[in-house]
């Protein structure tokens, strides 16, 4: 799926701004509420998640559907194509014009877009976009039973809310652009590249999905805007000789232009290669050494709404430490995060939305009874889903540099009983479907064991979320530390890399102490160096990836101070002790060959 960008052919209007908004109290639809303009409408930006931008627990917590609208109209195009685009709108969408349908979508993390071209005619036109944050067994993320779990609010009466089976606040809304573009009649509808190395040239094999009559020709220009390859046709290969490669914090791009009839299309392009080797990751052919996050989308009050600046601020952070990557925990980020990642060279493990897929963490067993998560009947229903995932997610991302793994699931209950299952075809569909063949992994949950995790199978790199030291008790470093060690001699038999997806400690930020106990920013330094003298004693860790990049909004919780804390920055990107030790750390780590070997 390609990102709509204005070129001499297509047009592009972003409708971000001020919209109408209204809660839905259950009478939204009955009401018809898309059919006219909202009475007694509040304001709402658009782009961003609507929970932190008006007060009171009614609006923070609402759960159920939302209606946003605003009016557009449009200059004639000339007989072109109109595509209305959905960047992301979480989790559920039905989008109207004039109060007709035009199109409905489950998933809350990826864009998805209608034609409107006979739709829109001379005049205004009432667009509505309704809403719905309602999470269960069967969406991605993963929540409670809300039909089984309302909650009394006495005599007897029941208001049902949403239980998320993940930590992190259900940030909901119309949290990225709703765009309208044009296209010729005849158009490029998809490009795919896939890059390989022959000695100093690039050979990059390309295929160009198209709509309509026209021929299509392929051009390549480099930084200073000079032609490097071309090709007719919709399929072939450009080589490019002497190609200067996308390497980790030192970033090329080409820029692949398109033609088809009048149609033209400029993609910005990356050439490296990414495989898996025995014990080593490779990126270009060199062994690789992750060193970087785990992060959220979450910033106030925008929630998870597209802020350009703070990932701008986000990137610079990490370059300021040393840190070349990060894996997109929970959900796919912004097209504009991933193509900024390209530009910055930030190396990027790009996970799918399915948290929560484990009924044997979080309270969201029906009435209470233990159910197996991948219980035919009663556990999670959400095969299906998690593939239109990654199939979405593989069409809209599989052409960035930037992405060198795919994440199918963050801690699942891979050892259960099923798991192996369950998660088989996703793997093999998103192989199938990446043209480049990436590798494929899951973050795999503490309890996970080598024997039982089915990611020792599935996974071309082993993926830890382990946090030794913090959530395993209170026994201390030194035995977190022992435990760590045996958990790394089980996964040495398996012989695949290992990659830390997450490890991490709360740390308040301001609190210390002279000894380090648990909260204090000492204790946060201390539990990093425990973690990393051990990961350096092994050559089957090539990455650590801390949890997490800022302090980031959760539900609530007694053990939640206002949201988690395991940042290394605070949510507003001040540093706490550890990031200036991870900056002196990773300052000192190269991003290839440090653990040459990979044994
Ligand atoms: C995890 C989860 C992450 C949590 C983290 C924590 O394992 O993957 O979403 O935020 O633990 O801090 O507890």
């Amino acid at each position: 799926m390609l990102y709509p960008i204005l070129t001499p052919s297509r047009f592009l209007v972003d409708l971000s701004g001020v919209w109408d908004f209204k809660l839905d109290n259950g009478s939204g639809f009955a009401e018809k509420w898309q059919e006219k303009p909202l009475e007694n409408a509040m304001s709402m930006p658009v782009p961003a998640s609507y929970n932190d931008l008006k007060e009171g627990e009614e609006f923070r917590d609402h759960y159920g559907w939302v209606f946003y609208q605003r009016k557009i109209s449009l200059p004639q195009y000339n007989g072109q194509r109109l595509m209305l685009r959905c960047d992301a709108v979480t989790h559920h969408a039905k989008v109207y014009l004039d109060g007709a349908m035009l199109c409905e979508h489950k998933g809350g993390f990826l864009p998805f877009e209608m034609e409107i071209t006979d739709k829109m005619t001379a005049g205004e036109h009432l667009l509505t976009i309704a809403v719905d944050n309602m999470i269960d067994y069967t969406t991605l993320p993963v929540g409670g039973r809300s039909d089984l779990e309302g909650d009394c609010v006495g005599e007897g009466k029941k208001k049902p809310r949403n239980r998320p089976n993940f930590d992190f606040f259900n940030y909901c809304g119309i949290t990225r652009p709703v765009k309208i573009y044009t296209t010729p009649k005849d158009y490029v509808k998809d490009i795919t590249l896939i890059p390989e190395l022959k000695g100093k040239h690039a050979a990059i094999t390309y295929e160009v999905e198209t709509e309509g009559n026209g021929s299509c020709r392929m051009e390549v220009f480099d930084r200073d805007g000079r032609k490097v390859a071309e090709s007719n046709g919709e399929k072939g290969v450009l080589t490019i000789q002497n190609a200067t490669l996308w390497q980790p914090r030192q970033p090329y791009l080409y820029e692949v232009k398109v033609t088809f009839g009048t149609d033209e299309y400029t993609l910005p392009y990356g050439v490296r290669t990414v495989k898996v080797d025995g014990g080593r990751f490779l990126i270009n052919g060199r062994p690789f050494y992750f060193k970087g996050y785990g992060k959220h989308e979450d910033t106030f009050p925008h929630g998870r709404g597209t802020n350009l600046p703070m990932d701008t601020k986000d990137i610079s952070l990490m370059k300021w430490q040393g840190a070349n990557s990060f894996r997109t925990g929970h959900y796919p980020y912004s097209e504009e995060m991933m193509r900024l990642c390209d530009r910055e060279g930030i190396v990027v493990i790009d996970e799918t939305t399915a948290a929560g897929i484990n009924l044997q963490l979080g309270g969201v067993q029906p009435g209470g009874e233990a159910v197996a998560t991948f219980d035919p009947k009663n556990g999670v229903q959400t095969l299906e889903h998690h593939k239109d995932v990654i199939r979405d997610l593989i069409a809209r991302d599989k052409n960035h540099a930037c992405v060198v793994m795919w994440s199918i699931a963050n801690e699942p209950d891979s050892g259960a009983e099923g798991a192996y299952e369950y998660f088989k075809p996703l793997f093999e569909l998103a192989k199938e479907l990446d043209p480049q063949k990436r590798p494929c992994t899951l973050a795999s949950v503490q309890m996970a064991d080598p024997e039982k995790d089915c990611s020792a199978q599935l996974s071309d790199v082993i993926c830890l979320n382990r946090c030794y030291g913090w959530h395993s008790g209170d026994s201390g470093l030194e035995r977190a530390e022992a435990a760590l060690r045996r958990e790394l001699e089980a996964w040495k038999k398996v012989g695949k890399p290992v990659v830390f997806t997450e490890y991490g400690a709360d740390a308040v930020p301001g609190m210390h102490d002279t000894t380090p106990t648990r909260y204090t920013e000492e204790y946060q330094v201390a539990y990093y160096e425990m973690n990393n003298k051990i990961f350096d004693e092994y050559e089957l860790v090539v990455g650590e990836q801390v949890w997490n990049f800022a302090d980031f909004a959760t539900g609530q919780g007694p053990l939640c101070l206002h949201g988690n804390k395991k940042g290394v920055f605070t949510r507003d990107r001040k540093p706490k002790l550890a990031a200036h030790y991870l900056k002196e750390r990773w300052g000192k780590i190269p991003d290839f060959e440090y653990k040459a070997s990979g044994k």
